[in-house]
Parts: C-alpha cells; sequence; structure tokens
C-alpha cells in the first residue's frame, strides 16, 4: 500500500471513532412506525418526514415579531410563523431566525404557514450589542456582497477606511465591492489610478461611480443582479442616492432610520431584503452603521487585511503580527515595496487601535 492511501485510511477511521450512533433501539421504532412503511410515491416525495406537510424553500426577508416573518418562496410573500418544536430549539440554542435566512416552509396549512428550519448560513452580518455584555446580534444570513461606498471628493476618499471596511467584509464572508462615488468631482485622473492602484493590483472589485452624469451606474446596476446586497459606508458618501439612481421605488421604503433613538439607546434592528426589480436584493439595515471591527477580531486584522493573504502563510509565526516578528513575510514584502507603505501604516492603525 501507498504511503498516501495509508494516511488516507488513518484519516478516515478517526472520523469514523467521532461518529456517535444514537440509540440503536431507535432504528427498530422507526422500523414499525407506518409512516415508514409507506412507499415513497411522486407526489409525496415533496413532504417531510412529518405526515401531511408541504415543505418550499423561503427566504425570510423581514421580522415582523417575535416568531413572525415575511417570507419569500418563488416571488411570493407568505407571512409565517416558527413551529413549536424549532422554537424551543432555538430558545436552547440562543439563536434567533435572521432576515437572509433561508428556511423551509410548510404550506399545507395555508395561510397558517410555518418554518419547518432554518437551513445552514453561508455567512452572517453580526454587530455587538452594547453595553458590558457584549451579545452578538445578527443583522442579516446570506448576504453576497457589501458594496463599500466611498467618495472621491466630498467627504474626500479615505483609503485607510477602506481597509477597515474591508477587513470587516473578510471577517464576515461577504464579498466586497469598492464603490468610489461623486467621480464628477474628479479633477486629476492620475491621482485617482494611484488612490486605487493597490486594491485593482490585489484584485478587489472598483468601480467609480457619478449620481450626476451617470458614469459607472449600469456597471454598479449589473454587479447588483441577482445578488443580495448590502451598502456601507460614511455619511455623505452617497448610499441613498446611488439607490435611488438605481430603483427610485426603493429609496422610498428605506427609511432613514437613525441606529440610536433619542434615549441613545439601540433601536431594534430591523433588517429588511428589498428585491431589485432588476433581480436579487437590497439588504437594508440601520444596524450596519454601527458594524466596526471588534477587540475579539484583533488577532484576525493580521490576516484579512487586504492584500495580506498573499503573504502571512510565510511567516515564521502562524500568529505573526507582523510588527517585530523575525522572518516576517509581510515586513519583507514591505520592503520589497510589494506593499505600500500607506497600507502597512493604515494596518498597523486598525491593528493596533484594537485592545
Ligand atoms: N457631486 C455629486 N454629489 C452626489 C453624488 N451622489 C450623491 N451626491 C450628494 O451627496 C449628498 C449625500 O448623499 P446621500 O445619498 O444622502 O448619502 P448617504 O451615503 O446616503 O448618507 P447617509 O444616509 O447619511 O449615510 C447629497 O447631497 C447628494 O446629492 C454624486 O455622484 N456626485
Ligand atoms: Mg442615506
Ligand atoms: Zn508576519
Amino acid at each position: 500500500m501507498k504511503q498516501k492511501d495509508k494516511k488516507q485510511i488513518k484519516r478516515n477511521s478517526g472520523r469514523m471513532l467521532n461518529f456517535v450512533l444514537p440509540d440503536p433501539d431507535i432504528l427498530d421504532d422507526i422500523k414499525d412506525a407506518p409512516q415508514y412503511k409507506t412507499a415513497r410515491t411522486k407526489e409525496k416525495s415533496k413532504h417531510s418526514f412529518k405526515l401531511g406537510m408541504d415543505l418550499a424553500e423561503g427566504r425570510i426577508t423581514e421580522i415582523k415579531s417575535n416568531y413572525l416573518y415575511l417570507v419569500e418562496v418563488n416571488g411570493e410573500m407568505h407571512t409565517a410563523s416558527m413551529s413549536g418544536r424549532l422554537k424551543q430549539f432555538l430558545y436552547q440554542s440562543h439563536a434567533l431566525a435572521a432576515v437572509g435566512d433561508r428556511v423551509s416552509l410548510d404550506l399545507s396549512n395555508a395561510p397558517d404557514y410555518r418554518v419547518e428550519h432554518i437551513l445552514p448560513r453561508t455567512n452572517s452580518l453580526i454587530r455587538y450589542g452594547g453595553g458590558s455584555f457584549q451579545k452578538e446580534i445578527i443583522l442579516a444570513a446570506n448576504i453576497d456582497q457589501v458594496i463599500i461606498t466611498s467618495s472621491w471628493r466630498m467627504p474626500m476618499f479615505k483609503p485607510g477606511l477602506i481597509d477597515r471596511y474591508l477587513c470587516i467584509a473578510a471577517i464576515h464572508g461577504i464579498a466586497p465591492i469598492i464603490v468610489i462615488n461623486k467621480i464628477d468631482l474628479l479633477e486629476d485622473s492620475e491621482e485617482l489610478e494611484e488612490a486605487t492602484a493597490y486594491y485593482r493590483y490585489i484584485g478587489i472589485p472598483l468601480l467609480c461611480t457619478s449620481i450626476i452624469d451617470g458614469t459607472g451606474m449600469l456597471e454598479l446596476r449589473n454587479m447588483l443582479c441577482n445578488k443580495d446586497s448590502v451598502f456601507t459606508g460614511h455619511s455623505g458618501t452617497g448610499k441613498s442616492s446611488l439607490i435611488n439612481y438605481l430603483e427610485p421605488s426603493l429609496t422610498l421604503a428605506t427609511a432613514e432610520v437613525s441606529d440610536f433613538n433619542e434615549k441613545g439607546k439601540h433601536t431594534t434592528t430591523q433588517a429588511i431584503l428589498l428585491p431589485w426589480s432588476f433581480g436579487g436584493h437590497l439588504l437594508d439595515t440601520p444596524g450596519i452603521k454601527t458594524i466596526s471591527l471588534h477587540g475579539d477580531q484583533k488577532e484576525l486584522i493580521p490576516k484579512v487585511f487586504p492584500g495580506f493573504d498573499r503573504f502571512h502563510h510565510d511567516c515564521r509565526f502562524r500568529d505573526c503580527s507582523h510588527t517585530h516578528e523575525e522572518d516576517c513575510a509581510v515586513l519583507k514584502a514591505l520592503e520589497d515595496d510589494l506593499i505600500p507603505i500607506e497600507r502597512y501604516d493604515s494596518y498597523l492603525n486598525i491593528y493596533e487601535g484594537l485592545k
């Protein structure tokens, strides 16, 4: 036997050891249960193991109240409640359903629709609750991309901020797109070229737009098409304007909700998935403004900082902070001019700012 095959077997057998079989008596009970004796006909193949259910896959687009959801199934909206069994499970596991969750919905008791399962999430957008008890709040799940909106001028383009948003996107596992809006205010295209070269070089999609002369708007629309996107970026960069330009009817729905109420407390984060007429959704969440990097995430920054993924694997230490360590591939890249000093300074600024 080849060395390679031996390894393979060893790894698999280890996996089997971790596999816990339920009480084998259960299998006998299942065998006797009448529903398992019925042959599964073609019509029944859509039904779940629980008799009489008619399950369809849907998407939570809005949370109406505790355990009451708006669920989109094949373009149609249904109000649905959580099944008792699932409610109990979620309560025990301290989990909650989130906007964007893919669910299976039981349609058999229409109009009394029931969410029976929540499917595994590909990612989730999390912010930490205020106060000393830092609770993670899931704003949304299964979001494809984050549109990091900046402006060339008014307010001034700040790459340091872009870096910060890129780290947040990487930590949440959401693909980033950088939009530089208000490009009609551009005077020196060389300056733009210089400011964006690094992001283009490391392969992050970047788009320059203007709602004044329409630059880049078709490309932006194409990038949003059939994807679920969330816009983030500093106040005044033009998020609402871009959305309004692409789909005037959506802006009416996107309420300009503040993240804080008058008492300075967080209002309930009411995220909503709004459908674009050209396909895909816009995630509207007031909580997006309060997503920031958290102290607990400090150790991730050396790995997720834009462009460092090309180097950090070659650092001598796996937990290298790229500040003082020997044989640091990032410091070497900096020396070799593969990372501009401005980006490295931005890295230090973000990394050392986290406690
Ligand atoms: N010159 C120029 N101005 C723009 C452009 N896009 C938006 N603006 C202006 O920028 C200002 C801010 O735009 P908003 O869309 O309100 O910005 P926002 O990102 O939604 O801001 P917040 O809601 O506070 O986070 C408005 O006065 C817009 O008219 C653009 O492409 N060019
Ligand atoms: Mg706005
Ligand atoms: Zn290093």
